[in-house]
């Protein structure tokens, strides 16, 4: 199952929508098939790995990451698939969410007299698939925040300099973050000052994710580095932004999200048009203002807190969360589930937001 989930991890990022899944047949001690799910609407894990196995399957155990689906998709049922080849036993690590699985594939496995057994290492495959998770459930995309920051929670200088607060390993991890996560999404003030790409740019190829800018007065600047045309570019705004200025902005490559009538982006209603749009991750790398804005709405999954060991100091350096924040210590943001990572000389701090 180690494998299998080693497997499905390689994939993490490159299925869109759908769960990483891996698989591992296994006959007479021997492994005989592997499998990983690698794109949407392509095959299924257990369709590789039972592929790979052939005759050898019929007898072997199959260790496969998330229940085999029992319903017919882009792709028809794993089960019955396994159930074709004469498997004997079939280990799952989570059961899958997905309403028209949901229990059906173990209990069709049952039925043939396939031997089953569910939960072997099922945290690692709910941490691996908790976008899938959360988009399944809920048609809202998982929201991850990303952001660098110094000791005393800055993510600038007073002057707004911020190259670069980590070092190059944290730098790098982020960019492994881009490629894991089917959208990025920045405040235009972030555009404004620091003009980036927002693409994945890693020693290897790899994915970019769409590009979100939170524009409620369409301020992008039609020269910004952002609407190039190395990623689709959708800028979220309001009814009440210039006409004239949408325009520019789609002529040059731009897509326009309406979202509400302002004054402000409707941050809820974004994420639901996302959600419709297929867009299961995002990775919301700020600032300051955008980032306490979606905390405070209740939109953030999870937080991933790149910390230098390094000490800006005054009150104008921008901080990493701009909100009011609560007048006593008592009502602090708790996070729960906290692990930390060393990247080269800075840590990694993730969490997630409990419900107070
Ligand atoms: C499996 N093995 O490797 C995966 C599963 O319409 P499709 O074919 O793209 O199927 C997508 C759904 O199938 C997805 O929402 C999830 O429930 C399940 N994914 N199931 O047996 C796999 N990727
Ligand atoms: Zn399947």
């Amino acid at each position: 199952m180690r494998l299998a989930l080693d497997l499905a991890q390689g994939a993490a990022g490159q299925t869109g929508i759908n769960p990483a899944v891996g698989c591992v047949v296994v006959k007479d001690g021997r492994i005989v098939g592997l499998g990983s799910h690698l794109k949407r609407g392509e095959a299924h894990a257990e369709i590789h790995a039972l592929n790979m196995a052939g005759a050898e399957a019929a007898g072997a155990t199959v260790y496969v990451t998330l229940e085999p689906c029992s319903h017919h998709g882009r792709t028809p049922p794993c089960c019955d698939r396994l159930i074709a080849e004469g498997v004997a036993r079939v280990v799952v690590a989570a059961a899958d969410p997905n309403p028209q699985v949901a229990g059906k594939g173990i209990q069709r496995l049952n039925a043939h007299g396939i031997e089953t057994e569910v939960g072997l290492l099922e945290d690692r495959s709910h941490t691996l698939n908790e976008a899938f998770r959360k988009y399944i459930a809920t048609g809202l995309p998982f929201v991850t925040l990303k952001t660098a920051l110094t000791l005393d929670g800055r993510i600038a200088a007073r002057g707004g300099h911020s190259r670069w607060i980590t070092g190059p390993q944290a730098r790098e991890a982020v960019h492994t973050l881009r490629h894991r996560h089917q959208a990025i999404m920045v405040g235009v003030e972030t555009i404004l000052s620091d003009d980036p790409e927002l693409t994945t740019r890693l020693p290897v190829p790899a994915l970019h994710p769409v590009r979100l800018i939170v524009d409620s007065r369409l301020r992008t600047p039609i020269g910004a580095r952002v609407l190039n045309e190395e990623a689709p570019t959708w800028i979220l705004t309001t009814t009440s932004a210039d006409p004239a200025a949408a325009e520019s902005l789609r002529k040059a490559g731009a897509e326009l999200i309406v979202c509400g009538e302002g004054p402000r982006v409707d941050l809820t209603e974004a994420m639901k048009e996302l959600g419709r749009r297929e867009i299961g991750s995002v990775l919301l790398e700020g600032g300051g203002v955008l980032n306490g804005a979606m905390l405070q709405t209740g939109l953030v999954d999870k937080l991933m807190l790149f910390y230098a060991a390094k000490i800006v100091g005054s009150e104008e350096a921008p901080p990493a969360f701009a909100f009011r924040g609560p007048d006593r210590m008592t009502d602090a943001w708790p996070l729960k589930g906290v692990s930390i990572e060393h990247y080269g000389d800075d840590w990694c701090v993730t969490g997630y937001p409990a419900s107070l």
